[in-house]
């Protein structure tokens, strides 16, 4: 019942009452992932889909993200457990021309959940800025979020720009994002694809452990 609250709040682009039914629901012992699974994600697909039908619009749907990063916010401390060593160090963001954060949020929250330390680039990230994070933060592993069909292909310039740079063999790259797969992601050689922020903190984890057992 509370889930369906939070979806229905969000939807309605209520932050403050979103924030709320968060905080009750921890405290009924509802478990982070069915209220992130149940009631945020399953509010912002509603959102989505209405989007797509243009049953509602860009404003409405900004203020519904606001709501949702206003839950995730509150997800935070239990997604991420405290007093973890980092085993590894992520660069994220939202590639070039593209504004959508709330996936790129949740990878980072998992990541940071999984003992990857994470700095954020934000969104809208030109590829020099990228390069120049790269050299100055030398991360084990660089995270590219791309929602648009249009902007999916600033992943493959991001890295062709890495390779140019004489950069790509440092880091690992990961692409992930609504429009991206597995193909896309093997066809402009990212060295990994993952569908959700929870499989992409798993892989990076792999590739880190992986990493260090050499
Ligand atoms: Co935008 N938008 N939007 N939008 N928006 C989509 C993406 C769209 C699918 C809606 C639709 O038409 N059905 C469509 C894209 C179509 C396409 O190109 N294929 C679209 C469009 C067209 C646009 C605009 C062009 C609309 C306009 O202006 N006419 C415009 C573009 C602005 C820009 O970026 N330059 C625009 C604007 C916006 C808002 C600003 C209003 C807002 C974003 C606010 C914000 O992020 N702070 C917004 C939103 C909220 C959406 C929808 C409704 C929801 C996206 C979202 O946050 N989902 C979206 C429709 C939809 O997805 N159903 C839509 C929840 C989030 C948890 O999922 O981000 O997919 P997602 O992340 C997932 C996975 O993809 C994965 O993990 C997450 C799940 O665990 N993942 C990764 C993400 N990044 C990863 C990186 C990884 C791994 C996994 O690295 C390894």
């Amino acid at each position: 019942m509370i889930l369906n609250d939070i979806s229905l709040s969000l939807q309605q682009g209520k932050a403050k009452e979103v924030r709320l039914l968060v905080q009750n629901a921890i405290l009924q012992g509802i478990l982070a992932c069915d209220i992130l699974d149940n009631g945020l994600i399953t509010g912002m697909q509603i959102i989505g889909a209405k989007f797509k039908r243009n049953e509602v619009f860009v404003p409405e749907v900004l203020i519904a993200a606001r709501a949702m990063n206003a839950g995730l916010e509150i997800l935070r401390p239990i997604l991420v457990s405290s007093g973890v060593k980092f085993i590894g160090k992520a660069l994220i963001c939202t590639v070039k021309g593209d504004l959508h954060d709330i996936g790129k949020n949740l990878v980072k929250m998992m990541f940071e959940g999984q003992g990857i330390e994470c700095i954020d680039l934000g969104v809208d990230v030109e590829s020099e800025t990228i390069l120049q994070a790269v050299r100055d933060h030398s991360p084990d592993i660089l995270c590219l979020s791309a929602l648009l069909a249009t902007t999916m292909v600033e992943q493959k310039e991001v890295i062709l720009a890495l390779e140019k740079a004489g950069l790509r063999s440092q880091v690992k790259v990961l692409v992930g994002g609504a429009p991206v797969n597995l193909e896309y992601a093997n066809e402009i050689h990212a060295d990994g694809y993952a569908p959700d922020a929870a499989s992409a903190a798993e892989l990076a984890r792999a590739l880190l452990l992986q990493r260090s057992s050499r």
